[in-house]
């Protein structure tokens, strides 16, 4: 779960997650919530969202904990299942969680409290029974999400449309699809056919773990 505003979508964040769940083909919903707060430029980022998350073979849902709008077609995608729901802290889980089943009553925080020194509201994970059938579990707010536990070529194995197309790459699997000659999916890049947002996301999190050293990628195992 995220939202463009209250508090404002960190760039990078929805591909940070999905690269933590791709690996092990976890079915992903992505809700932004908080509908009721968009503005105009805020509905113009979140239709581009959802083209692109969509395009990926995503759901996507525009929900609002506020007016109950998207509660019914999230009923429906959880039902008989069992759903983790993630996300930074404030952007609604419990909310949108005692939305979907009053009884719930689950401690909702102020902005004060979610934009404070890391207090979060919902401090542990904790499964709840769905009355309709299923069950989901509410998490604590996530701050930041490391790839230490990753090499290169599987930071670009699992940015889905990416790996759909290292099969044309000269150098195949192998490619990072960053300077190597004849890459398909830098030639993607420039006919528009792969969002510039995820390449960028991408290549940002390749530094960001080459970055680091034998020594600490293997201290942090
Ligand atoms: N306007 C608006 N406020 C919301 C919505 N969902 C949650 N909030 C508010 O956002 C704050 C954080 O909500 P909470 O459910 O505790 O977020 P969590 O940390 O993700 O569980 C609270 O003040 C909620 O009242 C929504 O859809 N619209
Ligand atoms: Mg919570
Ligand atoms: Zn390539």
């Amino acid at each position: 779960m995220t939202t463009i505003t209250n508090p404002r979508l960190k760039p990078g964040f929805i591909d940070r997650f999905l690269l933590m769940v791709e690996p092990y083909e976890i079915p992903t919903i992505i809700v932004f919530n908080k509908a009721d707060l968009y503005e105009d430029a805020d509905f113009e980022v979140f239709a581009y969202m959802e083209d692109l998350y969509q395009g990926l073979g995503y759901t996507v849902i525009l929900a609002s904990a506020k007016t109950g709008d998207g509660v019914k077609e999230l009923k429906a995608l959880l039902k008989d299942k069992v759903t983790m729901l993630s996300g930074q802290s404030g952007v609604g889980k419990s909310s949108l969680l005692n939305q979907i089943q009053a009884s719930l009553q689950l401690r909702v925080g102020d902005i004060s409290e979610y934009s404070g020194k890391g207090q979060h509201t919902t401090t542990f994970a904790e499964m709840h029974p769905l009355d309709f059938g299923g069950q989901i579990i509410d998490t604590p707010g996530i701050k930041t999400l490391g790839f230490i536990h990753l090499e290169p070529n599987q930071i670009a194995h699992n940015f889905r449309e990416f790996f759909a197309l290292s099969s044309q790459c000269r150098f195949g699997g192998a490619c990072l699809h960053r300077n190597e000659p004849n890459c398909a999916v830098k030639a993607a890049l420039e006919k528009e056919e792969i969002s510039p947002l995820r390449y960028e996301n991408y290549l940002y999190i390749l530094q960001e773990i080459e970055d680091l050293n034998h020594w600490e990628r293997k201290k942090n195992m």
